[in-house]
């Protein structure tokens, strides 16, 4: 027998018959092929064990290669947004906050886009704000621009406290059958990575906020209604004074990106379903309206500004200035258009400086002064402010105590800034009466008051949730707003606390936690409100500002029962209302009931663990506040974009999505989880900044006695 041809040897001949030209290549192939087949067992292994060391050296150094590249790209990306800047910078009128510039490519954007809205005069060079270079963020996936993280920028512009930023995304997972929510990538950063930020980070800053607040040093205040010899004045820092910038923890900065990218998903919904509309109805891709004025856009654009989102703050803006408008046929209820119109129209002047806001603030500030046109002078709680109209709900003359003892920050502060001071009048004529009003029980105050008598009534019911809640908090921060100059509004606060502590303070039987229930003609009620979350971080503030210290052992405590009101549900998110156990017992603390297992995406915990974490460093706080965003992310979350209210908070397999995504979501809860994920204690510093209850930062005034 003979063997079979050897194939390379066929494929010569194949090669001569059809020609070099046609098939050289595949000549040298075959050429090379038989040479292979010629050498020894010895040589080919040898070849074979050079090229796979080879193999092993390229794949071993391709991420030195890659990272170059990267940095080039970077580079790229970096000078041109320092052309934006270049292009688009105009002066920033002083007394206002500079626009916020991350250090990365939209923030840079945002302070082109509202620098070119800026009249006054340029900023004296040294007073412009340093840029430190954003930290860098370990595998997280960026979606838009990649984030400029190793060097600083050429041009050193934009408040240094606001740098924590950068463009990526968290990744979403694809979407699982049946299931309506998706949840975000869960990564847990390296500890040593970012070690190279916090080194560059270290180098003291020039301070931006004595360039802002200059000029509302302009603006006379006007004298307080309570403490005629004070005269009020903002405050005012001296650039010097800017502390070195705090270290960047890399876990931090990994969460405020999740925070950018909470808000981005809800965006989403909200521009695409409901743009210029009240409210986004995520599920329905639909939207709700209640006044028709932009409301969650609104309540929004200062949340945007200080998460660095550029491109949405600047459609935003736009929004406000072309389609705005107060000019209509339409009854707002006057708290809530007070607390997120006009004091989201407020704070986004005082953060950007652009005078629209202003003119758009005192446009609604205007129209809702016939509210106050009232027997008592306790106003209305609506007003029509196309008509210029008020009235009373229907079926009642009464209004809502913590409604017409909480449009005070913000009347307040439109009078200091427009030199009127006929907002502050209105507001502390209410405040002043209520001083005064006879029906409190040691500090508390009942739900409703009448507008024609001025009188409380439905009286001997007192809770700190729901009718009554901000008139305690606006006591304590009207006081720190006016430079603590009006004695009577700490006096009314600290009687109120200790009317809490007498009346309403309770421990669960299972975990002795404290809880704050409420009184019902003498009976107690084991109930409170998601909404009465509100208090411990209001009593740390108050701590904070020199009140008795076991304040903040109060606080530290009832913010220990919010936490549990969300870890003892089944998806992780506190009830609208929860009833304490009072009996000694294994089982939880928490009842609900079941007209009570919704949730609103409300931001009480949130705001009080930013305001916990602020003052203690505690950094359980932060993951209190992590646990939180992560059960939002799990059952509020819609798909298509925008997060909304649940029917169940008990019910992780059927949450009951409700349909609504509430505009104090944007406003208030995803603000108040970036400025506790923030490790900037100066970015809105509490000693500068007052949050209004709708978590819209105004300046403290400061005073300055006569
Ligand atoms: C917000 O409008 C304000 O925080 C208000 O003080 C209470 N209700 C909602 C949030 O829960």
């Amino acid at each position: 027998m003979y063997p079979p041809p050897r194939k390379d040897f066929i494929a010569l001949t194949l090669s001569e018959q059809h020609g070099r030209s046609y098939n050289n290549a595949k000549h040298r192939r075959q050429s090379c092929w038989r040479k292979w087949k010629q050498l020894s067992r010895l040589q080919r292994s040898l070849i074979l064990f050079l090229l796979a060391l080879l193999l092993i050296c390229v794949l071993l150094f391709y991420p030195g290669f890659s990272e170059q590249w990267r940095d080039v790209s970077d580079r790229a990306v970096r000078d041109d947004w320092d052309g934006d800047w270049e292009q688009g910078l105009k002066p920033i009128p002083p007394g206002v906050i500079p626009a916020v510039g991350p250090g990365v490519g939209p923030a840079v954007g945002l302070g082109g886009v509202v620098a070119s809205l800026h009249m006054g005069p340029t900023v004296a060079p040294g007073l412009l704000p340093e840029v430190i270079p954003a930290p860098q963020i370990p595998k997280v996936p960026s979606l838009h621009k990649p984030a400029v993280k190793k060097r600083p920028l050429r041009n050193k512009r934009g408040p240094p406290r606001l740098q924590e930023r950068n463009g990526s995304e968290l990744q979403v997972k694809p979407s699982e059958k049946g299931q309506l929510m998706k949840e975000p990538a869960k990564k847990e950063p390296v500890e040593n990575e970012g070690v190279e930020e916090v080194k560059d980070r270290k180098k003291p800053l020039i301070s931006w906020r004595g360039a802002m607040i200059e000029a509302d040093q302009a603006t006379e205040a006007p004298s307080s209604a309570h403490e005629k010899d004070a005269t009020v004045l903002p405050v005012s820092v001296n650039p010097e004074d800017a502390a070195p910038l705090a270290p960047v923890s890399v876990k931090s900065v990994d969460r405020l990106e999740a925070v950018r990218e909470a808000f981005r998903h809800a965006w989403k919904g909200y521009k695409q379903f409901a743009w210029g509309h009240d409210e986004l109805k995520p599920v329905s891709k639909s939207y709700a309206e209640w006044f028709g004025l932009g409301l969650t856009l609104v309540d929004a654009l200062d949340t945007m500004w200080i998460l660095g989102l550029t491109e949405e703050f600047k459609e935003a803006r736009n929004w406000v200035e072309t389609e705005l408008t107060f000019s209509k046929d339409v009854d707002v209820n006057l708290f809530e258009s007070t607390i997120r119109i006009l004091g989201g129209l407020l704070s986004t002047y005082h953060l950007t400086g652009d005078d629209m806001f202003l003119e758009k603030a005192k446009d609604i500030g205007l129209r809702l002064m016939p509210a106050f046109k009232t027997p008592s002078k306790i106003p209305f709680s609506d007003v029509n402010i196309g008509k210029g109209t008020a009235h009373p709900p229907r079926w009642t003359s009464d209004s809502t105590v913590a409604e017409v003892t909480s449009v005070q920050l913000e009347f307040r502060e439109l009078s200091r800034l427009t030199h009127d001071p006929q907002y502050q009048e209105v507001v502390n004529f209410v405040m002043r009466e209520v001083h005064k009003l006879p029906g409190k029980h040691d500090g508390l105050v009942p739900m409703f008051i009448n507008t024609n008598s001025g009188q409380f009534t439905h009286k001997g019911v007192f809770t700190l949730g729901a009718r009554a809640d901000s008139y305690y908090e606006y006591l304590l921060k009207q006081w720190i707003q006016g430079g603590k100059t009006e004695p009577d509004l700490l006096e009314d606060y600290l009687e109120a606390v200790e009317g809490v502590k007498k009346h309403l303070l309770r421990t669960s039987g299972p975990s002795r936690l404290t809880f704050v229930g409420e009184l019902n003609h003498n009976r107690f009620n084991p109930k409170m409100d998601h909404l009465v979350c509100f208090l411990p971080g209001t009593l740390a503030l108050g701590a904070h500002n020199g009140l008795p210290e076991d304040h903040m052992e109060l606080a530290l405590q009832l913010m220990e029962t919010c936490h549990q009101m969300y870890v003892q549900m089944e998806t992780g998110l506190s009830p609208e209302i929860a009833h304490f156990n009072l009996q000694p017992s294994d089982g939880r603390d928490v009842h609900v009931k079941p007209a009570d297992r919704h949730n609103l995406l409300r931001p009480e915990t949130v705001e009080s663990l930013f305001y916990l974490y602020r003052f203690t460093k505690d950094t359980k706080y932060r993951d209190w506040g992590w646990e939180i965003l992560e059960s939002f992310n799990k059952y509020t979350r819609v798909p298509s974009g925008g997060y909304t209210s649940i029917s169940n908070v008990r019910d992780p397999v059927n949450p009951g999505p409700r349909d609504k995504m509430e505009s104090f979501f944007l406003g208030e809860t995803l603000k108040y989880f970036y400025l506790l994920f923030s490790d900037d204690v100066e970015l809105l510093s509490l000693d500068q900044y007052v949050f209004n209850t709708e978590a819209h930062p105004l300046p403290i005034w400061q005073a300055t006695l006569v």
